[in-house]
């Protein structure tokens, strides 16, 4: 028994679209909060102009009776605003390629998917690549992201990010990030970030490398509370969590680097500094831990204490002082081509690393637990859980 999803979709074309299979029946899904989460995405200083143009909003097209899962396939869809003005380029069964040629790119874009996805797919206009490979790709990751976030919340498992850093504006070391503060305010920041000063900091930064025609980067890190100790295995490398969210995390566009917990600290660290020592909290019956320098993962399980897992976006590839590039087409040195685009999307993407680790955590929680309905689900979820405190 699985869990999984096939998306399609190109930025500007007519929509983006999935297919979710293997989700439980019985679970109400309310619209309203998969668009919630929509608008969190589409939140975030930096962001460039195509965002003043979409107002994403899912449409579920199957799956689903009076917001209810039928245990059937989830068809859903976010239409592209801005496909209205890119009809004749994007149509898929036009006539005319005179319209398409109009548009086409030829200078790939240094950091971009432009060269390898064009060389790989023999591709002369590059568009044909960055139109998939553009993050508008990750709007539909939200959605997906949305529907189990419905399912965790009613096993009381909560996602939250936060954004760490821009360019080179950090949140301070030592600060608690297991405080449900940090959350709030980080929801009320136009940069994700908790601390009012570092977001003006960070907003200043972003600006500055506007007016440079630059791009930014910067870090988040997800939370996530509530989940039981036992998800993931150590058994073998394929099901191991920290890998598989650690892949999730990876596949979003933009993301150079990922750890977990301590992460690349940790190997600077003796072992009597980096590993959590046990207590038994009679009082919960429960395992814990006096620290949580593993980010709740040992051995690719879930321990029981809060994950904690932090992600690095390189600066969008698309500049206003484009870097130098070779064109597909004559060879020549040119500049790389300049396609409308934010100058930071850090805020946007801890939103979108949400959304995959709650993907992950539901398929982990399908293999853990199986079953097709809710509620069948949530009486071996409720089973397992007293099993824990027994043992
Ligand atoms: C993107 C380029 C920009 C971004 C886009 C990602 O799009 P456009 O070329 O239409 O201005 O706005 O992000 C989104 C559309 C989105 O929804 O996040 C890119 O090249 O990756």
């Amino acid at each position: 028994m699985s869990l999984r999803y096939l998306s399609g979709g190109e930025s500007h074309g007519y929509c983006l679209t999935a297919i979710i299979e293997g989700f439980w029946s019985g679970v109400h899904i309310e619209p309203g909060n998969v668009n919630d989460e929509l608008m969190r995405r589409q939140q975030g200083y930096g962001r460039g102009n195509r965002m003043k143009i979409e107002k994403d909003k899912v449409e579920f097209l199957s799956g689903l009776r009076y917001k209810e899962t039928m245990g059937t396939p989830i068809s859903l869809q976010i239409k592209n605003k801005d496909f209205e003005n890119w009809k004749e380029v994007m149509d898929p069964v036009g006539e005319n390629k005179e319209n398409m040629s109009n548009k086409a790119v030829k200078n790939p874009r240094p950091g971009h998917a432009d060269l390898p996805g064009a060389l790989k797919y023999n591709h002369g206009d590059i568009r044909n690549v960055l139109e998939r490979a553009s993050a508008r790709e990750t709007a539909l990751r939200v959605a997906v992201g949305g529907v189990c976030k419905e399912l965790l919340e009613k096993l009381k498992i909560e996602i939250s990010s936060h954004v760490t850093s821009i360019g080179q504006v950090f949140v301070k070391d030592g600060d608690d990030s297991e405080s449900q503060n940090i959350f709030a305010n980080a929801d009320d920041s136009e940069t994700r970030c908790y601390d009012k000063q570092i977001t003006e900091k960070m907003k200043d930064e972003i600006d500055r490398a506007k007016e440079a025609g630059e791009s930014l980067g910067g870090t988040f890190e997800v939370i996530v509370s509530g989940l039981p100790p036992g998800l993931g295995s150590y058994v073998h490398w394929d099901r191991k969590l920290d890998g598989n969210l650690a892949g999730a995390l990876m596949s979003i566009q933009g993301i150079k680097g990922v750890e977990i917990g301590m992460g690349f600290e940790s190997s600077e660290m003796p072992g009597s500094k980096v590993h959590d020592e046990i207590y038994y909290d009679k009082k919960e019956r429960s395992f814990k831990r006096k620290s949580n320098n593993a980010g709740g993962l040992e051995g690719g399980v879930t321990n029981g204490e809060p994950l904690i897992i932090r992600a690095a976006m390189k600066p969008i590839p698309t500049l206003y002082n484009p870097l130098k590039s070779v064109s597909l087409d004559t060879k020549e040195t040119f500049s790389a081509s300049v396609e409308r685009s934010d100058t930071c999307a850090v805020p946007a993407c801890s939103v979108v690393g949400e959304s995959v680790v709650a993907w992950e955590l539901c398929r982990a929680i399908k293999e853990k637990f199986g079953q097709d309905s809710y509620e069948e689900l949530l009486r071996s979820y409720q089973n397992y859980l007293e099993y824990l405190r027994e043992v």
